[in-house]
């Protein structure tokens, strides 16, 4: 470090708190873009300008703008909202954005395709439904994940409690999205961001509640986690967790995938204070100049793992005891029935690649329509993009079945791979893909289902993970399989994560079309089908069987392979 600052540094501290001339974009009328510093301010406040990569050229040729439009991201800690507020987010997704909702991987959800003028609408109607989208996106931390755990709900719910409290601890302070969106007056007299300062975090920040011995939530991928340490249903304290991120960037050797380090025990009392302390080390310590560079996991490896903790202990006031054992079992989300322990029930549906709309074959969005209208627990949005009606009391269960069964929305009848599988937005609305991922997934899953029933496998469920560039929104480098898009119908192939989020998975192949992808699983899967031990996951078995080596270290070794 020592060079010159990203701009974007600039445009943060010139932007008073994250107004910058938003205002006057949003009027513009001769463009359906912001203006380039306002589509960096944006973020901030939730949202994305993108266009319609699919009528790019055809709009070139024409001589028009870019067909633009944007992508508005909610804040919705562990995902959780009400029936009611479902209605309001589907009647929002229907008549302001493209008729679609898309859930996310961060437990929150997303609308596509809205046009300028109906960014203020839109964001007036989720904020009457007490949703906001502050912090959707943007260099602070982000929407803050939390273990859906349908099985145990009392620790559900303190751990919901914390996950909360934290987001709401780490929120920025400027009041620049309430007189911008929501009319209120301006501030008198100033403001000030104590947490942030001027110029916010180098980078994005993301931290995750986990529950063991579920890591739904891929809690070693985020910059801060914390697992929840619990005895007998009630919470102790957590393990503290930093440093994890996914994004790389192709052909880069200095960025890689990592998985966070333990940072040790903490009581809850001091939970917030180490939260902040992370968070206010990264914001001093954080790489300003490079972005791709400025993520926990670099400053981190950078200033070394001791000196960061003694950091962080210093400005918590806490030392970490040593971290308690804990084992995590599974990635996935346990789909179907689970009685609570206050005996109601939640059902987890399956929402392929967390996309909500009306298709031919599936009515999901009209489904979830009809069980919020009849629904009066809750709703959580899990990491793995889908969807748990929790709360149902028994007398309601089989009317709820009945409309999920009736909508496409029960998990039966899919395999337990692509139940386990998720994929990225990618084309036509992220500017960052280079290959399709959510429109192309499902028929690939066609394919690699047919491969692993010829092989007798079909029974595994194997974690499979696309996204269409390497900034890893599906998290494929924590996968057992990640197909990670390269250019048009070509992907790297990552191999040998765990099955439970605690191992990266490393580069096998690179660039392979799908005829390389299915004649590289055929040969795996028959070795898988012929060598594995009972129950051996597949991408233990690809370890075990030598076929790519465990990452040690991402810094030395992650790109050995490569
Ligand atoms: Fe992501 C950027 C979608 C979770 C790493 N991500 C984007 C953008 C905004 C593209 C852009 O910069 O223009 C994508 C918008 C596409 C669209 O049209 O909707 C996008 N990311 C998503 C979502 C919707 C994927 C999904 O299919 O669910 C997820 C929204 C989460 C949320 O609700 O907040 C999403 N993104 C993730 C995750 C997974 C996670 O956080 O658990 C990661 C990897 C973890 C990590 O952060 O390291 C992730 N997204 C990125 C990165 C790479 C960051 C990096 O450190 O290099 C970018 C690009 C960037 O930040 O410059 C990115
Ligand atoms: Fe877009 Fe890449 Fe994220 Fe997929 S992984 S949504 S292509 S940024």
């Amino acid at each position: 470090m020592g060079g010159e600052l990203h701009p974007n540094e600039d445009i943060k501290a010139r932007s008073q708190h994250l107004r910058g001339t938003l205002r006057e974009s949003l009027v513009d009328p001769l463009t359906g873009a912001l203006s380039p510093d306002d589509t960096q301010l944006s973020k901030f406040h939730g949202f994305y300008e993108q266009d319609d990569r699919d009528l790019r050229v055809e709009r070139q040729q024409k001589f028009l703008e870019p067909y633009y439009s944007f992508m508005l991201r909610a804040r919705l800690p562990g995902g959780v909202c009400t029936p009611e507020q479902w209605l309001a987010i589907d009647a929002t997704g229907r008549e302001l954005a493209n008729g679609t909702i898309r859930l996310t991987t961060r437990q929150t959800f997303q609308f596509h395709g809205i046009l300028k003028k109906n960014l203020k609408p839109l964001i007036q109607r989720i904020n009457q439904a007490m949703i906001d989208s502050i912090s959707g996106c943007g260099d602070v931390n982000r929407n803050v994940l939390c273990d859906p755990n349908p099985e145990r709900s009392a620790l559900h719910a303190e751990v919901y409690g914390w996950a909360k409290r934290i987001g709401a601890h780490l929120l920025p302070k400027t009041r620049a999205y309430h007189e911008i969106w929501l009319d209120d007056e301006p501030v008198a007299g100033g403001e000030t961001e104590p947490l942030y300062g001027e110029t916010y975090l180098p980078r994005k920040f993301k931290t995750a509640i986990a529950v063991p011995p579920r890591n739904d939530v891929d809690v070693y991928t985020n910059d801060l986690g914390f697992v929840a340490i619990a005895e007998d249903d009630h919470l102790l304290g957590f393990n503290v967790l930093a440093g994890g991120g996914m994004g790389t960037t192709h052909d880069d050797n200095s960025t890689y995938p990592r998985l966070a380090d333990e940072l040790g025990f903490v009581q809850l009392d001091d939970t917030i204070a180490v939260a902040e302390a992370v968070l206010t080390t990264q914001r001093d310590f954080g790489n300003r100049e490079s972005r791709r560079h400025a993520r926990l996991k670099y400053t981190i490896d950078r200033m070394g793992l001791d000196a960061f903790v003694v950091e962080v202990e210093k400005r918590a006031g806490v030392r970490f005891e040593a971290a308690r054992p804990v084992q995590f079992t599974t990635q996935g989300d346990q789909f179907g029935w689970v009685r609570n322990a206050d005996g109601s029930w939640h059902l987890t549906l399956y929402i392929e690649n967390g996309r909500v709309e009306d298709t031919d074959e599936r009515r999901l969005m009209s489904g979830l329509r009809a069980i919020a209208a009849q629904h009066k627990g809750e709703f959580r949005i899990t990491a793995n993009q889908n969807l748990i009606v929790a709360n149902v009391p028994e007398e309601e269960k089989s009317a709820i079945e009945d409309l999920a069964r009736a909508h496409g929305l029960l998990a039966d009848g899919h395999s337990p791979t692509r139940l386990a599988s998720i994929a990225c937005v990618a084309l036509p609305t992220c500017s960052q893909a280079m290959a399709e991922s959510e429109r192309y997934f499902p028929a690939l899953l066609d394919k690699i289902d047919r491969l692993a029933a010829d092989h007798g496998v079909d029974d595994r469920a194997i974690v499979m993970r696309m996204t269409g560039c390497p900034n890893g929104c599906a998290r494929p480098f924590a996968a057992e399989v990640g197909l990670v898009g390269k250019g048009p119908g070509r992907y790297n192939l990552h191999l040998g994560g765990d099955g439970r989020g605690q191992r990266i998975a490393r580069l096998y192949r690179k660039n392979l079309n799908e005829t390389g992808i299915l004649e590289t699983l055929d040969k795996l899967f028959a070795d898988y089908a012929e060598q594995a031990e009972a129950d051996e996951g597949f991408g233990d078995f690809l370890i075990r069987a030598g076929v790519v080596a465990p990452v040690k270290n991402p810094v030395e070794d992650y790109h050995d392979s490569a």
